[in-house]
């Protein structure tokens, strides 16, 4: 029997870095939390005052309810019970989510991070290194290099070591060395940027300057703005569009015929001056999709969230799933308490079909997003959806369903759509052999009444 490891080290203090933290300290281990930021919570203020948010679902809040997190996360989110579709003549669709119970939740990131860093730290045998930036590792020995705020080197040595580094993560590309790990990753054409859209102020207070509990969605094709709302009743924009867009925005006069034109109701809603100086200084973000197989090396290292799998945002699943990664790795252990090599194994078996799964399905909704020819046919299809999931509630749940409001395994969310979409398909073909059946008889009919009348013509 294998040796047991009695440290961890976890590089990383982002969201699935902490959760991870938590799930292991309860389970008896000593962790080690690295992360290269300070630590958000000392300081006052963020650099630009945009509050970042998230959409939360199912797999994320099951994640959190497995160490108690659950209530405290939700009391700082925002239901939203559908979607809100912004047409370009600016009139709006809302259309809901499934069931009653059906919310996503938007969440801040800042402050999703902080509660789980407090969460972590109560645990006495969690400590949370900041400003402590990996620089290499010796996964064979778990040996760690870092550097300190001074710059100054820093070693540790480890019995595991998790990297729940980001969608860049240092551990990947040092575990890449390591092991026969297949890798590919992908930037898409697109960018981001964030624009805050400020509460309305009135006689009486503040308000939400649109409705507060939805996604609000302005779908253009090539270029896709959403909105998701923030506790002090603000919402966070986020446009999305290629680089080679962006770059053709280059005055403010350009940024404000682009939104006039393309997001007409969006200009009074941000505000001109406030939209035209976040443009003045923003900078475009890429978007990458990462995909590899195994997650893991020997007993000695493991990667998780962002760094196993980083997604295209098309899904509001990269955390969900991230987060999902510890409620697996808690199977693992389970199923090989006494073995972290077979554990780990466990994990990257149980994981790997999964992630490429969402990784797949991010990467086709930011295809078909940009391929909707308008939002008439986007409800539509929604409505055929909703109506044959009221004719048979436990056999079709629409594909955003399973994804985001159960635990459905991503790769089975996939063939659950391909069975419907055979169902579909031939349910079509039979209506329009039928439909070619029906044609045909009127035909005849129509040939019959037709042949008393036909005159005779002889060939001579
Ligand atoms: P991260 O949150 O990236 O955390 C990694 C941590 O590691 C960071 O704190 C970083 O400072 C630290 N780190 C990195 N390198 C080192 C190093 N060398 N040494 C020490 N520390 C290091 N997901 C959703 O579920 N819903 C959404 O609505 C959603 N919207 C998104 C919108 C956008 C525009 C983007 C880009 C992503 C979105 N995501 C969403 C995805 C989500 O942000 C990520 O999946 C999630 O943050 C992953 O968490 P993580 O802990 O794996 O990585
Ligand atoms: C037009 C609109 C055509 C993330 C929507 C197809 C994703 C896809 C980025 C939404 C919701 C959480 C999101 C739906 C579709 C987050 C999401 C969806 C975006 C963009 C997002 C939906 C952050 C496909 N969920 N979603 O059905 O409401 O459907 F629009 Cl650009």
């Amino acid at each position: 029997m294998a040796e047991q490891p009695k440290t961890i080290a976890i590089v990383g203090g982002g969201l699935v870095g902490c959760l991870q933290a938590c799930y292991l300290a309860k389970r008896g281990y000593t962790v080690n939390v690295y992360e290269k930021r300070s630590d958000m919570r000392k300081i006052d203020f963020v650099s630009d005052g945009i509050s970042i948010n998230l959409a939360m679902s199912t797999r994320a809040i099951e994640a959190l309810k497995e160490v108690g997190l659950d209530q405290v996360v939700l009391e700082q989110t925002i239901r939203m019970k559908g979607r809100m579709i912004h047409e370009l003549d600016g009139r709006c669709w809302d259309y809901p989510y499934g069931g009653k119970d059906d919310f996503i939740r938007s969440v801040g990131r800042q402050k999703l991070n902080e509660i789980l860093l407090t969460a972590a730290e109560k645990y006495p045998k969690v400590k949370v290194h900041f400003e402590m930036k990996l620089q290499s590792c010796d996964l064979n020995r778990g040996h760690l290099t870092f550097l300190n705020k001074e710059n100054e080197k820093v070693e540790d040595t480890s019995d595991l070591i998790l990297g729940c580094d980001g969608a860049h993560s240092l551990v990947r590309r040092e575990m890449i060395k390591y092991t026969r790990m297949d890798f590919s990753q992908a930037y898409i054409p697109h960018g981001y940027v964030e624009i805050s859209m400020p509460a309305r102020v009135t006689s009486v207070g503040t308000e939400f300057a649109m409705q507060q509990n939805y996604l609000h969605i302005w779908p253009r094709n090539e270029f896709m703005l959403i909105g998701l709302p923030n506790q002090d009743k603000s919402f966070t924009g986020t446009l999305f569009m290629s680089f080679e867009r962006f770059d053709q925005l280059n005055t403010r006069k350009d940024a404000l015929t682009f939104f006039k034109e393309r997001f007409p109701d969006s200009v009074d809603l941000f505000g001109e001056e406030h939209l035209l100086s976040t443009f003045e200084k923003w900078k475009v973000s890429g978007l990458i999709s990462v995909k590899c197989n195994p997650f893991h090396y020997k007993d000695r290292c493991a990667l998780m969230g962002d760094a196993a799998h980083a997604v295209v945002p098309f899904y509001g699943q990269g955390m969900n799933c991230g987060m999902e990664d510890c409620l697996v790795f808690k199977d693992a252990l389970d199923a090989h308490p006494d073995d972290m090599g077979l554990a780990l194994e466990d994990f990257s078996r149980r994981r790997t079909a999964d992630a490429h799964a969402i990784c797949d399905l991010a990467m086709y909704n930011y295809i078909e997003m940009r391929s909707m020819v308008n939002s008439k046919l986007f409800l539509l299809r929604r409505k055929i959806d909703r109506f044959l999931h009221w004719l048979m509630p436990r056999t079709w749940i629409p594909l955003y369903s399973t994804v985001t409001f159960s635990r459905l395994p991503y790769s089975q969310c996939i063939s659950n759509k391909a069975w419907q979409d055979k169902v579909v398909n031939r349910t079509l073909a039979g209506l329009s052999l039928a439909g070619g059946f029906l044609t045909l008889l009127s035909l005849l009919q129509l040939f019959r009444e037709r042949l008393p009348l036909t005159v005779t013509v002889s060939y001579k």
